[in-house]
């Protein structure tokens, strides 16, 4: 009743002194403050019943990891003589709120190989490390050759991929060569809980998180 008596009151510092008394002189401890006091009102007066439990039904699809590995049917016509990049070269993955592309969540971090690319016997590319964080690549460095492997990430900021959020995949090379590969969001590193493999090629490397979560 004092709170209310107060908050007419255009005198603030003699309101605040006031909650602290009766705070001190209640059943509260000496450490209880006039904050707390309102606090634990409003908590006593809450019988709406919502509370953060109601959200676990909306987070049964979310991956923590990703996963890209070479299409299949293209490792049969990898030419690995002369190739120094075996395979799809992969840059970066932005993960975007939504369908507008604007909003940047995420990228990949703590990429591993699972298993390495071993189809052909060098790859210049073949540091796990190339795909993590924003675009940077340029001809030579600062991608991943998937060289017939799967590349296995987490999302940074411990950010999980949800429905409507979108990845895109930057895979370098010239536009009319960029070779295939496949994505697929998982829930665990070991890849025991994944979604469907999804091809990406030169015309299709943006995907809806509802097409490769589990
Ligand atoms: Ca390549
Ligand atoms: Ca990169």
């Amino acid at each position: 009743m004092q709170f209310w008596r107060c908050s007419t009151v255009v005198i603030p510092l003699y309101c605040a002194l006031v909650l602290v008394t009766v705070a001190c002189a209640g059943e509260y401890n000496e450490q209880s403050t006039a904050a707390d006091t309102l606090r634990l009102d409003a908590g006593t007066d809450d019988s709406t019943g919502n509370s953060p439990d109601n959200r676990s039904t909306i987070d049964d699809r979310r991956a923590q990891f990703l996963q890209i590995r070479d299409e299949p049917t293209a490792l049969l016509e990898l030419v690995c003589e002369g190739d120094l990049f075996p395979g799809a070269d992969i840059d970066s993955v932005v993960l975007y709120s939504n369908p507008s592309l604007s909003a940047v969540r995420s990228y990949l971090e703590d990429c591993s190989w699972g298993p390495k690319g071993d189809f052909c016997p060098t790859n210049s590319g073949s540091g796990s490390k190339g795909a993590e964080g924003k675009k940077d690549g340029n001809a030579f460095q600062g991608f991943t050759s998937l060289n017939g492997g799967v590349l296995v990430c987490k999302w940074s900021d411990d950010v999980f991929l949800e429905l409507g959020n979108i990845i895109r995949i930057i895979e370098v090379g010239p536009a009319d060569q960029l070779e295939q590969f496949q994505v697929r969001a998982c829930k665990d590193q070991a890849g025991d809980n994944c979604g469907e493999w999804q091809t990406g090629t030169a015309s299709q490397l943006t995907f809806p998180a509802g097409t490769i979560l589990p």
